[in-house]
């Protein structure tokens, strides 16, 4: 475990220059009519989850090039997340894929969690791979779809792995299920779109009732991949209908990477905000389809865009939603990854704190398109790191957790541990 006094250790030297930095900005922000100590307070209390497939090199269709001291367990896993937490103090919860993560005593490892201050966020289920305990040994495939399959003792065998990842998720305390399904087809007239919609929503519903009654179940959208031609859950309306067929606990995560270009994503989180359907996100960037690149790396104003849109969506506060970075970390050290992404959030978030949305509504009012955009570039052409470092001291946490990650050397202490041959579990 990466100690606090070893993290307290490498903030000294670097706790004048941020007193300095943070008052200064908070001076600035006064003058604008914002309070720094609010909106670090705010940044403190931030959490995104990280996944348990986020430990690992990503890999693409045409190789992967893993960097050893990879995580193998799933203890080994929780292990990793601990150290990204203790750096930013904004990573509080694990979200399990079963069965790249498939516990066998789920209880210890609720506690082996517990130990490092982490709980459970949503569970996934995984049917868009054939799955052995619950496939029958190749019997049963998930090649034409799960949910939507034609074949009723298919569909039976997803619900199943679904109740297995639910049954799973109540024993390590989650409260949700998240699923994305890779339903769909390739070629014109391989389904019918109206057939694969209605199975997905009967199972989906199945699925349902066999939750907890303080559970939710997040229906997640993604256009194209790995269907070509048509994927059953595609976008926000197909979400949409499916959560409201589903029932009041079903509701729609977005992921940043699941739109076609050019997609208005805060208008889609507004939208399904409005209709209450709103449940959770899926962090990551992209240039081109579902790229799962670092959170804030591409398109950083549409991030913070989407920030200003969550904080409608709760009153000037951050809904408490399902977050969860959802990347791939095929270049990077999947811990640098995933504190750059952290730290992107935040930086959105704080920029978004920092607009004045009482002058904004009163330029919409007035039909002033240029000062309703002032009042947006301010916020976000700001500096607002000196707050984000604040909420992380304030968690104990890393002042500059890349700087820090790299001096305690924790991966070159796991690649002595591990091995450098060590493959995680994922994609
Ligand atoms: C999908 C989607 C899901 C994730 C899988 C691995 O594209 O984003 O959320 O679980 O990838
Ligand atoms: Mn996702
Ligand atoms: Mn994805």
């Amino acid at each position: 475990m990466l100690a606090s006094d070893r993290i307290a250790e490498e903030n000294a030297p670097r706790l004048p220059a941020h007193r300095s930095d943070y008052q200064q900005l908070g001076e600035v922000l006064a003058r604008g009519g914002a309070d720094a100590e609010a909106v670090a307070g705010a940044l403190a209390r931030f959490s995104v989850a990280c996944p348990s497939w986020a430990l690992g090199t990503g890999s693409t269709r045409f190789g992967r090039f893993p960097r050893g001291g990879e995580p193998v367990t799933t203890e080994q896993k929780i292990d990793d997340i601990a150290a990204l937490h203790a750096l930013t103090g904004a990573n509080r919860s694990v979200s399990l894929h079963v069965p790249w993560d498939d516990p066998e005593d789920p209880a210890a490892l609720r506690e082996y969690a517990r130990e490092r201050g982490l709980g459970f966020d949503a569970m996934n289920s995984n049917t868009f791979q054939d799955n052995p305990s619950t496939t029958e040994g190749g019997k049963i495939s998930y090649k034409f779809g799960s949910l939507c399959h034609s074949d009723a003792s298919v569909r039976k065998a997803a619900i199943e792995h679904n109740r297995y990842v639910i049954r799973l998720g109540e024993k390590l305390g989650s409260k949700a299920i998240t699923i994305w399904l890779a339903d769909g087809t390739s070629y014109p007239g391989q389904g019918s779109f109206r057939g694969q919609f209605e199975r997905v929503l009967d199972g989906l519903c199945e699925i349902y009732r066999a939750m907890p009654e303080d559970w939710r179940l997040y229906t997640e959208h993604k256009p194209y991949e790995p269907a070509f031609y048509s994927t059953v859950n595609a976008d926000w309306g197909s979400s949409l209908l499916l959560a409201q067929g589903v029932g009041e606990r079903a509701l729609c995560l977005v992921d940043l990477g699941h739109h076609l270009p050019n997609a208005n994503i805060e208008q889609v989180v507004s939208r399904l905000a409005m209709a209450g359907k709103l449940g959770g996100f899926h962090f990551n960037d992209s240039k081109y389809g579902d790229d799962d690149l670092t959170a804030g790396s591409i398109e950083p104003y549409q991030l913070f865009l989407v920030f200003l849109e969550l904080l409608d969506a709760g009153g000037g506060e951050l809904p408490r939603l399902a977050y969860m970075l959802d990347q791939s970390h095929n270049l990077k050290d999947p811990i640098e990854d995933l504190i750059q992404a952290t730290d992107a959030l935040m930086i959105a978030l704080a920029q978004a704190l920092c607009v004045k949305r009482a002058e904004l509504r009163e330029a919409q009012r007035e039909n002033d398109p240029v000062l309703a955009e002032e009042l947006l570039h301010r916020a976000f052409r700001g500096d607002v790191r000196p707050l984000v470092a604040e909420a992380r001291l304030r968690n104990g946490a890393a002042i500059d957790p890349i700087a820090t990650y790299r001096a305690v050397g924790y991966r070159e202490a796991k690649l002595a541990e591990r091995g450098d041959s060590t493959v995680a579990t994922g994609l």
